[in-house]
């Protein structure tokens, strides 16, 4: 433990031990070569043995992020109009000064709720998320924020149906003879699981890959269903209606461990092959063959992924998915059941060193920021502090959002490692350090891992932690702080509250696992945390939107002016929109082939894909890689990255899914045509496209 001495960063190469905190179920170990104070390599090390000597391309050349063009280096207040870009340089003092008068004079205004707080922190562990900022803004009694837009739906249909009971760890797929990938494509999101899965294909396991693109994996796959996004809820019902009916449901596991089990059947029965199949848009024979396979296979596991939540059925969705290993009977075996999200069955909560409860202010859903921020409200929202999320390029209703931060009466604070879309707009910018720059515990979420996290250079420019900003200005605000906070007291703070076999492990080898061990049995090592210690089918007391209760289906929101269903999935260049500003390529749009000819488009067109809410300029692919009525485009891309600076988040309604108050992105629904020349033309083109470099995202199922 502990950073190089400063004589080694400045003149030796050395080598650091760390972890990777971005947003990906994986949690890397990394060894980050340094040399005269820079990074010059970054690559896989031998800590966590789930990273398996390899990482992701976008880690390794993280570099590129910490040295780039677009690295915030100094604060810097807005000098021109809001969103043009103008800033000039300040210093700290005058900056965090600045903040803490406005925060004081939005209060004494308007009431403290005026302000919020606006963080995601999918890419941030334990100190740099819901530590000292979570104090400042719970003491200051700021508006509360609902983090939904991600895992909100599946996360309180997972939460309701089994507590936090963990999952099947990847080093047990293949012990598996059915992997079932629903909505996940781990080849972007986890590269971790994919050699798993290809080693049990290898050894005679059956793959289906429920997705409504042909992923890499789905071309690989026994069966592909490539169904219409939002029908999940209906496929997996038309499972369960076959389980229970053919007698093929395991009814003494059913008794004996779970509720609801009748009350679920009575949902799926009027789901036939044929009425599902009709509104998925698949063959009716392939969800009997989907059902077939997976009521005669043990062990069978469930990798129920992400991409089925977003939509207006996602909860629902991934209640019945969840459900499957319950009613087939597939746990009690290695390699059987489900993998979710893990990080939940560590029981590590923030309270525990969050010393200020949450105060009992009002909570507004990060999916509606844009409405928030132009709505008339008692108190409006006055001053806005975006940390750890991009919303501009990340949550719904892009140009909603747009327009409430061009608000004049809105002061707005941005704290970030790079001049993010969302800075664009900020009257205070200030920069942030990257996980290479300061102490950080790491949280995986499909492996068992946690990790220590170690600065392996100085920050770059003025660069500062989280840490130490939020602790600054609870001193500057009376609340509870003498003086800033170096990570490592936050560090130690954090420390002191972890558990002891977490703790001790964490000082011993930087890296720990949980109780159970790191390769957990679904029911032999893990069981359902549920008051009762049941699966709960039929949670009655979990709150749905949908008219109609649990388990019922909202139909499709196409029109006919609008038929096509956009979807933005997890890209393999960025995390979130995380290195977005490091695409070189403009970003294209991935079109059916038949779609294509419909509409007299060709491959390599640029076109303008539109609907109420707003519209994208990029380029076209066209081909089988997306279901026919199905269109895609990455997630997370920056405004730059299209012809007309507007990405999949202008075309995305801010609705909320059934269950958690989640996010509906691929509820967008849109049409597609030309970019009349004239309009192309007009475009700053050679603002990103580089002179003999036409070429787009062909090649890579992004
Ligand atoms: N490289 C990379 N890795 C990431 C991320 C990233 O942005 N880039 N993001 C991280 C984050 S924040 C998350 S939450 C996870 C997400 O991890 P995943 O769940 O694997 O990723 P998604 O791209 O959200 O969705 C997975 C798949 O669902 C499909 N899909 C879309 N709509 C539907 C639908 O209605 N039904 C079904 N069955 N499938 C559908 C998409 O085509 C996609 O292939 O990945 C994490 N890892
Ligand atoms: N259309 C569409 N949009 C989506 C999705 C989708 O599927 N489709 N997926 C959604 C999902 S799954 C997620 S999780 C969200 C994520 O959305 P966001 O939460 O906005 O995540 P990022 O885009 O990664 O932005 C995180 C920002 O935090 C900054 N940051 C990182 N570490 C620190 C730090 O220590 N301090 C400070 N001050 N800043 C830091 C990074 O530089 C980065 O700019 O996006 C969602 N948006
Ligand atoms: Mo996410």
């Amino acid at each position: 433990m502990g950073m190089a001495k400063d004589d080694e960063l400045s003149w030796g190469r050395s080598t650091v031990e760390t972890s990777c905190p971005l947003d990906c179920p994986d949690n890397c170990s990394l060894a980050v070569s340094v040399e005269k104070g820079r990074v010059v390599k970054i690559d896989a090390s031998p800590r966590n043995a789930f990273t398996d000597g390899y990482i992701c391309a976008k880690v390794r050349n993280f570099a590129d992020r910490v040295y780039g063009d677009d690295r915030l280096l100094y604060p810097a207040v807005r000098t021109g109009p809001k969103g043009k870009g103008q800033f000039k340089r300040v210093s700290w003092d005058e900056a965090l000064a600045q903040i803490a008068a406005q925060m004081l004079t939005v209060k004494r205004r308007s009431g403290a709720e005026a302000v919020l707080p606006f963080c995601y922190g999918g890419s941030n562990g334990l100190l740099t998320q819901d530590t000292n900022d979570a104090e400042l803004f719970r003491r200051f009694g700021a508006s509360r924020l609902a983090r939904t837009v991600c895992a909100a739906p599946s996360g309180a249909a997972f939460l309701a149906m089994y507590g936090k009971m963990g999952s099947v760890a990847y080093e047990d797929y293949p012990d598996a003879t059915l992997i079932v990938l629903w909505g996940a494509n781990p080849s972007a999101s986890s590269i971790h699981l994919v050699p798993h899965v290809r080693e049990a294909q290898k050894r005679g396991a059956k793959l289906v890959v429920v997705d409504p693109r042909r992923t890499v994996l789905a071309r690989h796959a026994d069966l592909h269903i490539a169904l219409r996004p939002g029908t999940d809820l209906v496929v997996a019902l038309a499972i369960h209606r076959h389980l229970f009916e053919q007698g093929l449901a395991d009814t003494a596991f059913l008794d004996a461990h779970t509720t609801g089990a009748a009350r679920l059947r009575e949902k799926a029965a009027p789901w036939t092959f044929e009425n599902a199949a009709a509104i998925a848009r698949v063959d009716p024979k392939d969800l009997e063959r989907f059902a077939t396979l997976y009521a005669e296979s043990s062990p069978a596991v469930v990798r129920c992924g992400w991409g089925l939540e977003r939509n207006r059925n996602g909860g629902h969705a991934s209640l019945a998915v969840l459900a499957l290993p319950a009613v087939g009977g597939k746990f009690g075996v290695r390699g059987g059941g489900y993998s979710m999200s893990t990080s939940a069955s560590w029981g590590l909560k923030p309270s525990t060193w969050v010393e200020t409860p949450e105060p009992p202010t009002r909570t507004i859903n990060m999916n509606h920021l844009g409405q928030v921020l132009l709505e008339q409200r008692d108190p409006g929202i006055e001053l806005l502090f975006v940390y750890n999320c991009n919303p501009v390029a990340t949550m719904p209703d892009q140009n909603a959002v747009v327009k409430g931060l061009l608000r004049e009466d809105l002061f707005t604070v941005v704290f970030d490692q790079v001049r993010t879309d969302t800075a664009m707009y900020a009257d205070v910018i200030l920069p942030a350090t990257t996980f290479l720059e300061h102490y950080e515990i790491t949280k995986s979420y499909g492996a068992y891992a946690i990790q220590l996290g170690q600065p392996a250079i100085e920050p770059v420019g003025e660069s500062r932690s989280n840490m130490e900003v939020f602790s600054d200005l609870l001193a500057r605000l009376d609340l509870g702080r003498e003086e800033p906070e170096h990570d490592t007291e936050t560090l130690m703070r954090v420390f002191d509250k972890l558990p002891d076999p977490i703790r001790n492990q964490l000082i011993d080898k930087g890296l720990a696992t949980p109780a159970f061990g790191p390769r957990p049995i679904q029911f032999v090592d893990l069981f359902p945390q549920t008051a009762d210690g049941k699966i709960h089918l039929f949670p009655e007391n979990l709150p749905t939107i949908a008219p109609g209760g649990l388990y019922a289906y909202q139909p499709d929101p196409a029109t006919e002016r609008y038929p096509l269903a956009l979807i933005s999935p997890a890209s393999e260049k960025t995390v979130s929109s995380t290195l977005g500003e490091l695409r070189q390529r403009p970003a294209s749009l991935y079109m059916h082939i038949e779609d294509a000819v419909e509409r007299g488009l060709k491959d390599g067109d640029p076109v303008r894909i539109y609907n109420d809410l707003g519209e994208v300029h990029c380029l076209l692919i066209t081909g089988d890689a997306v279901a026919r009525g199905t269109v895609s485009l990455a997630k997370g891309l920056w405004r730059r990255s299209t012809l007309n600076h507007s990405t999949s988040n202008a075309l995305s309604p801010s609705t909320l899914s059934d269950l958690g108050g989640g996010a509906c992105f691929n509820d967008a629904r849109v049409e597609v045509a030309r970019l009349l020349k004239a309009a192309f033309e007009a475009q700053d083109v050679a603002f990103f496209v580089k002179p003999g470099s036409v070429a787009t995202d062909r090649g890579s199922v992004h």
